[in-house]
């Protein structure tokens, strides 16, 4: 069981104790009733107090549980709460921490509630895509009201008790020991003639409630997407208007339906693969971490400076390195400005700014850079360049420094390979802007020790990213994917598409850019290098030549006005050109294509189809150690629509056979060459299963 049991004169105090953070899976909600049962059935237990050891009262339900017969086994969530509430015994809550979605609709069943003043508390169920179902639909409102009720349960924010002090919510605030306070309070409870109180028998008033709802309901819908959860937890809350036990039955109608929706199956395998990612399957989680209380980075530059900027953000003191004096200045101009430009929208105070430049020092000699703990190259993207870095890191830098590169295609071990430390060398592949975008890259050599691996997933967390493990090869997981995904829209062009149709098409899908305004964004001429390296590389990778067309056009993307789109100047839009349109139909009479339409089904197929078969090379390969990593990558790298759980989950809704069988047509089709299905992809779809079971 994972719930213990101890009287303490007369007092039943039950315990929930399932670490990390007391979830209520089956073997808690046992724990909890069998205490309940030898506390009702005790004639010495007068009343009773449910608390949780470790470091929350309860993050709820075992969303781990979620879709295995397990989670609505009995005794179910719901049946322990009216267990408790039924209790002719006084039941009183003593929330010390976290007390967020099941774990709060537990405490709402009992009688009574206290917490401490920090306790955080939550009905966060609908950023799972979910609405809370054990109640909290029906009781919050009989608490709190039915207005603060619905903004907490659409929010799904988290908030400090002392906010609720004063409501139904707590009977009190306390500053210290909340089980000693419970315990004193229940044994006055239990000294209480009649019926001890439930939120159930509070009818929930509203003098506009069809107004109010009304308008909750346009706002909601106007700003929930393409999530049902939003919308079904208004109608949730709504139900509290009428009696209770119609009420709960609304709110069961509405969680099971939303448990069963591929949203929220995405959102709950985001919600765990962000933590799965930290997970490195043979490095133990008690691999002892090296100390990181300095950092340096090398190059002022637009990497250089977001990369520094996460660890100011984070406490940590960085020394900024650069050869020339006027870069550095740039560089720390740069800093200086976007910090300032986060102060004017007030998301920083002057003093917090203050201390972020405080943090940070510069200098053009690495004999300032001796004593750092973790070296971040961030130079120009050339292996010359990285071996000339690396081979004075190797030189200058204290034994036991890690050093880092944050390359975004080169090859790590070659970069180790220039040092006398190569189990110190590692990758560290931040996204742009570094101090915006979540993902990290973390790139391991095939020497990197488990502690430099340890060191940096430890400190990823530390800075607020998500950091995804990735082994060497050329572009590691999210590039070496978006390559593909290129080369499709390339190639789609070719066959009578036009960049506004793909762009629309995939955006349409739910990704935050096309492929066409994304490398735009980023410079069409970037990718022409890459083609050009790789032409000489694996000529048989090849490439719609339309990209090349472009660039030798000088429609470098958004940076010289002039790309796939044309843009004016102050003016991010992209307007489609007819000189481009012109060179694309131009283009496929010189190869003898009849053009023809293509649908939007097909563009979205064959690129979202192209990273997931590249998705299943790197996971057989080894690159990558799990699915979710790879969604991971997406999701936070590459702005995939977080509703669709990145492109693995996706294929896993789609089903594997169906894929594997859709990549097989394009095979025959345009090109076909560049489309093989993935061995693991056949294998997994000839055995019905999935890439995240
Ligand atoms: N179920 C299963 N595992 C959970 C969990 C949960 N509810 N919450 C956390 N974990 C795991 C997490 O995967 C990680 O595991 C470890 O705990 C530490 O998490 C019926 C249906 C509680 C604020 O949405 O917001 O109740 O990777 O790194 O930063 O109405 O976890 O280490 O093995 O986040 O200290 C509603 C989700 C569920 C709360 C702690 N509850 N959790 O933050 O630790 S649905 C939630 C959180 C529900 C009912 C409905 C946070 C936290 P591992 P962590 P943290």
């Amino acid at each position: 069981m994972t719930a213990t049991y101890q009287v303490h004169d007369g007092v039943a105090v039950i315990t929930l104790d399932h670490p990390p953070v007391n979830g209520l899976g089956h073997a808690t909600r046992t724990g909890i009733m069998n205490g309940m049962s030898r506390a009702l059935d005790d004639a010495a237990v007068e009343a009773i107090v449910i608390t949780g050891a470790g470091k929350a009262f309860s993050g709820g339900a075992d969303i781990r549980e979620f879709g295995t017969p397990k989670a609505f086994q009995e005794p179910s969530l719901a049946t322990v709460i009216d267990t408790i509430e039924r209790s002719a015994k006084p039941v009183v809550a003593a929330i010390h921490s976290v007390a967020m979605g099941g774990g709060l609709e537990l405490a709402l069943g009992c009688h009574y509630r206290l917490a401490t003043r920090q306790a955080k508390i939550a009905l966060p169920e609908v950023n799972l895509g979910l609405l809370p179902g054990a109640g909290g639909t029906q009781r919050l409102p009989r608490a709190i009201g039915l207005e603060a009720a619905l903004n907490t349960i659409v929010s799904g924010k988290t908030m400090l008790a002392e906010k609720f002090a004063g409501t139904g919510l707590f009977n009190e605030i306390v500053a210290d020991d909340v089980v000693v306070a419970a315990v004193k309070f229940a044994r006055t409870a239990a000294e209480r003639a009649g019926p001890h109180p439930k939120l159930r028998d509070i009818p929930v008033q509203h003098a506009h409630a069809e107004a109010y709802l009304g308008f909750a309901r346009s706002t909601v819908a106007a700003s929930a997407g393409p999530y049902p959860a939003p919308l079904a937890c208004v109608n949730a809350v709504a139900a509290s208007l009428r009696p209770f036990d119609e009420g709960i039955e609304a709110e069961r109608d509405g969680f099971m339906s939303l448990m069963n929706t591929p949203e929220s199956r995405a959102l709950r395998q985001a919600f765990l693969g962000e933590r799965a990612a930290s997970r490195i399957p043979d490095v133990p989680a008690d691999t002892p971490t090296r100390a990181i209380a300095k950092v340096a980075v090398i190059g002022a530059g637009t990497m250089g400076g977001g990369i520094a900027m996460n660890f100011l953000n984070a406490g940590v003191p960085v020394t900024l390195l650069e050869m020339k004096a006027d870069a550095l200045e740039r560089g720390v101009g740069a800093i200086r400005r976007n910090y300032e430009n986060t102060a004017k929208k007030g998301k920083l105070t002057q003093d917090e700014v203050d201390a972020r430049i405080a943090r940070l020092a510069t200098t053009l000699s690495y004999d300032d850079i001796r004593d750092a703990d973790l070296v971040i190259e961030a130079v120009f993207e050339d292996l010359e360049v990285k071996k000339s870095v690396f081979q004075r890191l190797d030189e200058v830098a204290k034994p036991g420094a890690i050093l880092a590169s944050n390359t975004s295609t080169l090859d790590i071990d070659a970069i180790a390979s220039f040092t006398k430390r190569p189990r110190d060398v590692i990758g560290m592949h931040f996204f742009s802007p570094a101090n915006v975008m979540k993902l990290l890259e973390v790139v391991r050599g095939a020497q990197t020790a488990k502690d430099v691996l340890a060191t940096v997933m430890q400190l990823a967390k530390k800075i607020g990213k998500v950091a995804v493990v990735s082994g060497v090869c050329d572009g590691f997981i999210g590039n070496r994917m978006i390559e593909q995904y290129s080369r499709q829209a390339g190639f789609l062009l070719d066959e009578g598409a036009l960049p506004q149709q793909v762009d629309r098409a995939i955006e349409r899908f739910g990704f935050a850019m096309g492929p066409f305004r994304m490398i735009d964004m980023a410079g069409n001429d970037i990718s022409w290098a890459i083609r050009k390296r790789r032409a000489v590389e694996q000529p048989e990778f090849n490439y719609s030549k339309t990209g090349d067309l472009l660039c030798e056009m000088g429609r470098f993307g958004q940076k010289v006005q002039a790309g796939w789109y044309d843009y004016k100047p102050g003016d991010r839009r992209a307007y489609p050109s007819a000189v481009v349109d012109e060179m694309i139909v131009q283009h496929s009479r010189d190869l003898g294509i009849a053009r023809r339409k293509i649908s939007d089904e097909e563009i979205v197929e064959r690129l979202v189809f192209a990273l997931v078969n590249e998705g299943a090379l790197i996971l057989q390969e080894g690159i990558a150690s799990k699915a979710s990593d790879i969604d991971m990558v997406y999701l936070h790298g590459y702005g995939f629509p977080k509703f669709r759980g990145g492109p693995m989950q996706y294929a896993d809704e789609i089903g594997l056979y169906a894929v594997a069988q859709a990549i097989r047509r394009y095979a025959r089709g345009y090109q076909g060459h560049a489309w093989q299905v993935a061995p693991l992809l056949q294998r997994l779809a000839d055995a019905g299963a999935s890439f995240n079971d």
